[in-house]
């Protein structure tokens, strides 16, 4: 439950938001394996309820399920199972969004995205089927330091499923066990928090192996990571999770968000990891923002860093791509002014997929981080320097920091003024390309170049007026 199961040479999860199957198979064999990611989050792949009373159908809707059928806006259970075939087979990792908190909020009488009904409020989904006795009372979550509360009321009026009825474990498990054996690679807990660690232990111990004609090891357990937003001061503390699986470590987003906003020194960053008060990195899964908080959901607020703010955007990511804490995960956004609005559609409500531009971008309304240079390159950096360690850390005592991986890599940030500095790069004497600026392109470098001599020193050139605050060279793109 631990293993992210990351080919060789592959790492980071990217979480492509409300995008359909079929164009993420389409991702992962034209894009996501070449530039070496090692896996994919999806949207919650089980039917959700149509949400009808909002000018449109909100990105929300997904996570109140009405059936644990394989039908929603990203496609159907054949698409479902050709998308997870066909980026298992380039080596790219599927891992689901598996919504088993709750079913829906009190929405009356109400049809599902495969057509399902429920009278929600009298919590009967015929299609699962649950009946009101599989429920907790309902009573609101409005207690942060009452764990009871948290657990066994309604978040935000959801229906709130009861996982010490074996009954509802046994729907629970047979969902999750349906996902494995179509070849995913582990799952997002949503809600964990909600739910009682002792019921998610059952759970977790009788789902089945990874399904090995998708190419896993025999015996490899599903890799979980559990959403506990913890920013400390309540009742419900992350680390009565990390004994069953990885937990998604918030004091992260919200931290390296405060830093490269410039509200705290990146010379601080200097003992990055548990000395911030996270959890083990080796049970921690971490980005610089999520679906909820890049939109005000969730927990961090004004601290997330997001695309809207790309410059330090782009440092905080390259800071988590270049250190080497946590499994990490890029967030691939859809454009929104609105914190409730839906991915980008047509008339009819249907998912439009994203174009792809000359440069790599994406179009349609959609974001696309992960297709940023200065982020797929820094996947790249990551695995170039897998296995390595933070070396010869360097900072002016303010805004400025560089440091090394190994003999691998070298990475320089300023947050403030310009850094002209001879450092320790590390690296053996040769002229490497900048992956920022540009990249190593037929043996020559389209933005920056680096000469390391030999003592692995560097004059290092990044100028506050620079498009990016942040330098990086690595062995694999040595000139
Ligand atoms: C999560 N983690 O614990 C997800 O990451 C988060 O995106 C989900 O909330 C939440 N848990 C429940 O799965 C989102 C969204 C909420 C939305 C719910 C359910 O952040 O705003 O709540 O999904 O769709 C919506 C309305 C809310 C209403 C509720 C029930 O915004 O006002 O509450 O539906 O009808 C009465
Ligand atoms: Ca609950």
């Amino acid at each position: 439950q631990w293993d992210n199961h990351w080919q060789a040479g592959r790492s980071t999860i990217v979480h492509l938001f409300e995008w359909k199957w079929d164009d993420i198979a389409d991702e992962c064999e034209r894009f996501l394996a070449p530039k070496g990611y090692a896996g994919v989050q999806i949207s919650p792949p089980s039917e959700n309820v149509i949400v009808t009373d909002q000018a449109y159908r909100p990105w929300w809707e997904r996570y109140q399920p009405i059936s644990y059928n394989l039908v929603t806006r990203s496609g159907n259970e054949e698409q479902f199972i050709n998308m997870v075939r066909r980026c298992n087979n380039v080596g790219v990792r599927i891992y689901a969004d598996a919504v088993i908190n709750h079913m829906t909020g009190d929405r009356g009488d109400a049809v599902g995205t495969g057509s399902s009904t429920a009278a929600t409020s009298s919590e009967e989904y015929p299609a699962v089927p649950y009946h009101a006795e599989h429920f907790h009372p309902s009573c609101s979550v409005n207690n942060y330091n009452d764990a009871n509360n948290v657990r066994n009321c309604e978040l935000s009026g959801l229906k709130d499923l009861d996982q010490s009825n074996s009954y509802v474990a046994g729907k629970i498990i047979d969902y999750m066990n349906k996902l494995i054996s179509y070849g995913v690679a582990g799952f997002r807990i949503d809600a964990a928090k909600h739910m009682t660690p002792s019921d998610l232990k059952v759970i977790y111990d009788s789902l089945n192996d990874l399904n090995t004609e998708y190419g896993f090891p025999a015996n490899s357990k599903p890799f979980i990571y559990q959403e506990v937003i913890d920013l400390g001061g309540e009742a419900v503390k992350s680390t009565e999770y990390t004994d069953l699986g990885n937990v998604i470590e918030f004091k992260y987003s919200s931290n390296i968000g405060r830093v490269f906003r410039g509200n705290d020194k990146l010379t601080s960053l200097s003992n990055w990891g548990t000395g911030w008060g996270f959890i083990d990195g080796l049970n921690a899964l971490v980005f610089v923002d999520n679906h909820d908080n890049q939109r005000g959901h969730g927990a961090g607020g004004a601290e997330i860093l997001t695309y809207k703010v790309p410059k330090q955007y782009k440092m905080a990511i390259a800071f988590m791509l270049a250190h080497p804490f946590g499994s990490t995960q890029v967030m691939s956004s859809f454009d929104f002014e609105n914190s409730d609005a839906g991915p980008p559609h047509d008339d009819n409500g249907n998912i439009l997929s994203p174009s792809i531009n000359a440069d790599d971008t994406c179009g349609n309304g959609w974001i696309c981080e992960h297709r940023w240079r200065q982020i797929y390159n820094m996947v790249g950096f990551k695995n170039a320097v897998e296995g390595t360690e933070v070396q010869e850390w360097w900072s002016d005592g303010n805004q400025q920091i560089s440091f090394c991986r190994g003999n691998a890599g070298f990475v320089a940030f300023t947050n403030e003024g310009d850094l002209r500095n001879t450092l320790q790069t590390c690296l053996p004497s040769g002229v490497y390309c900048d992956v920022i600026s540009g990249k190593l392109d037929n043996g020559a470098c389209t933005g920056k170049s680096v000469t390391v001599g030999s003592d692995g020193t560097a004059h290092i050139e990044l100028l506050s007026s620079e498009d990016d605050g942040v330098l990086a060279i690595h062995i694999n793109a040595k000139q």
